[in-house]
């Protein structure tokens, strides 16, 4: 779809924001290479308008002074520009020598947040990652969502098979960890959270938050209850115990499809509300109370996000939510928990419906710490001690893609050390920051506005069945290379092919195998054509438009290469710039499944083992100060800060601290506090207010960008503090290898 010019040499676009996963629809006018107007694409059969304040941000992303466009080389304690080929000479000169003298693990791999809001990092990342061939993969998976995959992974077989809730039709909806009237939303892509949550309560609905904080969220909705950090298990076998003891379980049309019943109602009997109302600091009554509200809506959903995973129990809190889904008869129900048909299909729209391998974890363990593998990856919590324990198997050699885990991961002063005793490292970056900052080399991507777009993953998440593609508003400078070309480029360095490698062949060899692969897989509509074809049919494509054309025409809309007539293609969304709408979810039970027996597994032995941690748990006593997290709307984790049009205003990192707590521990708003952990200490500002429960203080995470050598100009001139430097490394969530982020033991008092 060609753009259209008005007001003489004006032209207008329409473009998705890749900030955040609600992926709102922008409307962007440029003149030259100019961005002379932004804002919500009206239009957007999706975001209908809406833009939060970030969105505004893509202007000054885009036009960043501080924002690289040249690779960069370490001489010394400097940086130097240079051109690409040489950078790449200098990738090969080094990498793969440390790969051949102490073996492929020796390099590690850690991927960001943006690997999975690009569409060229989301599909070429796994094609650089097969080429490496290390096990020393880690990402910000495991400071963020691996609960909740791991959860859903035992509980309905794939890794990406998270119920979400359909918050345009619920009457009921329980909110645990989670703050989308500020994040937008997370594994629930819903532009405009806030209007629909909205509406929710304006049809006569109900918004329960659970939370230790009174958050934006919590502050609009009906009900807000303050929540013990790292308790949720606690909480909902509360509730579960509830839904049996009074005879409140109705599976409806799931029971034929549900096994494990019985073997929950054993877990919880002994978990009744008021065994766990002191542990959770929630009163037995409401717990109570709440279940048999969700019990009796029509239309109910339990959502829970961030702040149930980061914390000691966050697989099985992450568990008990879709068993509350499920045993009130919510999943999979409109106005329930229901799972997204994606547009470019999903794990569980592939193979056979109904069926599958289910999924896999712990099948190795880190060297140092003996933590269990999850889904490929280790801990990114471990990635310290891995690069500081010598020994076979030592990492020697970092690349890190779209991360700033100096800032992101736990005791990142710990981390920021072992970096610089790296061997060799590599940044795959858009700005020289904390992190990158200990690289030799930083290779930059593109601005997102010089980047087609369609989201790939988190479409797969989305609340209704929506596909969007966007072109690239500006053409990229000539001599800079898109980021799938310059992963293509790193595969052939690492698989030995040297520095100068054939792209465009080398795509095509990776474009050609995955045709292979899906005409050779059953279950597919393509299944036993001729690759050549399909190739054919392909081909004035490259890149990842070739690869989203094939996704997105062999999947469940799709036209299957002429099979299915009138079906999607790259090229009909190619012409309906604002999207085109699927429509509202539908039920996708029993088909979605793709656990080994069949069935919703509401029991899995790894969970039901991992119970005895929560019983051990119990007893103990919560009189300490923990720390948690909070997001704020003008924030998007550690990298937006050099946006001067998100910088405005006052402080935002600062330590909330309840009244009494604050009275207690001598603490003056405005004044520094001194917060300790068993992981370092920082001296933030402090902020009183009765929106923090009694014993809990809360640091935003994303700040600390006082740190030597970066060039992030605006970001340094309000640094804030790194509230990874209290969070410790050893804390994890045993199954899933999740940092424990939230409920961190500390103490706090004024700073001297
Ligand atoms: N204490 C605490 N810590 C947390 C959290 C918390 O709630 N509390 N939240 C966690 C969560 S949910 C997450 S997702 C992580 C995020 O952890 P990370 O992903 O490690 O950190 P980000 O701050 O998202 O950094 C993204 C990096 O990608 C770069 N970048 C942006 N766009 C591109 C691009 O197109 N290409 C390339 N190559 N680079 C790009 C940015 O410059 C930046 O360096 O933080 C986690 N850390
Ligand atoms: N503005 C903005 N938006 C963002 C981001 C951002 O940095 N800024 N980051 C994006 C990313 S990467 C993600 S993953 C999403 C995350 O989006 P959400 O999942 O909505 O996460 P948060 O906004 O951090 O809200 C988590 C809430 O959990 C609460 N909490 C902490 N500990 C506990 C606990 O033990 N139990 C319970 N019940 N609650 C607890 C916190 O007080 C907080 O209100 O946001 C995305 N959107
Ligand atoms: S909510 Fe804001 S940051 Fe997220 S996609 Fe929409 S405009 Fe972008
Ligand atoms: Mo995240």
């Amino acid at each position: 779809m060609a753009t259209q010019t008005v007001n003489g040499d004006e032209r207008v676009h329409y473009h998705a924001c890749t900030l955040c996963e609600a992926t709102c629809g922008l409307e962007i006018r440029t003149r030259g290479r100019t961005v002379t107007a932004l804002r919500g694409d009206a239009a957007d059969v999706f975001s209908q308008g809406f833009i939060c304040p970030k969105g505004y941000a893509m202007k000054d992303l885009d036009a960043d002074p501080d924002r690289l466009r040249t690779p960069l080389i370490r001489c010394g304690d400097r940086f130097e520009a240079v051109a690409w080929d040489d950078a790449f000479a200098e990738i090969d000169r080094r990498l793969p020598a440390i790969q051949q003298q102490h073996g492929r693990d020796a390099v590690a791999v850690y991927l960001g947040n943006p690997s999975a809001h690009s569409m060229q990092l989301a599909i070429y990342n796994q094609v650089f990652l097969r080429a490496l061939g290390t096990k020393n993969i880690y990402s910000a998976s495991t400071v963020d969502q691996m609960p909740k995959q791991v959860a859903v992974g035992l509980m309905f077989g794939t890794v990406l098979s998270a119920p979400v809730p359909d918050i345009d039709r619920t009457d009921y909806l329980l909110v645990l960890g989670a703050d989308p009237f500020v994040s937008n939303g997370s594994l629930m892509t819903a532009p405009d959270a806030p209007g629909r949550l909205r509406a929710i309560l304006q049809r006569g609905g109900k918004i329960v938050v659970i939370d230790p904080r009174r958050s934006r969220t919590a502050s609009e909705a009906s009900e807000h209850h303050h929540i013990r950090p790292g308790s949720d298990a606690y909480f909902l076998f509360g509730i579960v115990h509830t839904l049996f003891a009074e005879g409140l379980v109705r599976l409806g049309r799931l029971a034929e499809h549900t096994s494990g019943v019985d073997t929950v109602a054993a877990l919880a009997r002994e978990l009744a509300p008021e065994v766990v109302a002191a542990r959770c600091g929630i009163p037995a009554g409401v717990i109570r109370r709440l279940a048999r509200e969700i019990a009796a809506a029509a239309r109910a959903a339990v959502y829970a996000c961030i702040g149930t995973c980061t914390q000691e129990f966050g697989t099985l809190a992450s568990w008990l939510v879709d068993v509350v889904n499920v045993l009130t008869g919510h999943l999979d129900q409109p106005g329930g928990a229901m799972f997204t048909c994606p547009a470019t299909g999903a794990p569980h729209t592939r193979g056979t419906p109904g069926r599958g391998k289910g999924v896999r974890f712990g099948r190795r363990h880190s060297r140092v710490r003996q933590a269990p593998e999850v889904y490929g990856e280790l801990p990114a919590a471990c990635l310290a001690e891995e690069i500081e324990t010598p020994g076979d198997g030592q990492v020697r050699a970092l690349i890190t893609i779209a991360g700033n885990p100096v800032l992101s991961t736990p005791n990142g002063a710990r981390l920021d050390a072992a970096l610089g005793s790296l061997e060799f490292m590599l940044s795959l970056d858009i700005f020289l920051n904390e992190t990158t900052r200990h690289a030799d080399v930083i290779l930059p991507g593109l601005s997102p506005l010089e980047q087609s777009h369609y989201d790939v993953l988190l479409r797969q998440l989305a609340i209704r069945n929506v596909a969007t593609y966007s072109p690239a508003v500006f053409d990229p400078p000539p001599d800079q290379p898109a980021e799938w070309r310059t992963l293509l480029r790193l595969t052939a360095i690492v698989a030995g092919q040297g520095p100068n490698a054939d792209v465009d062949a080398l795509d095509d060899f990776f474009a050609a195998q995955r045709v292979g692969h899906e005409v050779g897989a059953a279950g597919s509509p393509i299944h036993g054509r001729d690759p050549g074809e399909i190739a054919a049919a392909l081909a004035p494509r490259r890149g990842p438009e070739r690869q989203l054309d094939l996704m997105l025409r062999t999947g469940p809309y799709g036209d299957a290469f002429g099979a299915r007539p009138g079906g999607l293609t790259l090229a009909r969304l190619e012409a309906q710039p604002h999207g085109i709408d699927f429509g509202p979810l539908t039920p996708r039970l029993p088909d979605v499944l793709r656990t080994p027996s069949g069935m919703i597994e509401l029991a899995p032995p790894p969970l039901v083992a991992d119970v005895d941690r929560l019983r051990v748990g119990l007893s103990r006593d919560g009189t300490g100060m923990v720390l948690i997290g909070r997001r704020d709307l003008r924030s998007n984790n550690s990298w937006m800060h050099n946006a001067p049009v998100l910088m405005k205003g006052k402080a935002r990192c600062t330590m909330l601290v309840h009244p009494s707590d604050a009275a207690r521990l001598g603490l003056t708003d405005g004044a520094l506090a001194r917060v300790a952990s068993r992981a370092g200490a920082v001296a933030v500002p402090v902020e009183v207010t009765d929106a923090m429960m009694p014993g809990v203080v809360s640091i935003p995470h994303g700040w600390g960008h006082d740190l030597p050598g970066i060039q992030i100009g605006v970001a340094a001139a309000h640094p804030g503090v790194n509230c990874n430097r209290l969070v410790d490394e050893l804390a994890l969530d045993p199954l899933s290898g999740n940092a424990v982020l939230n409920g961190v033991p500390v103490t706090v008092e004024p700073a001297g």
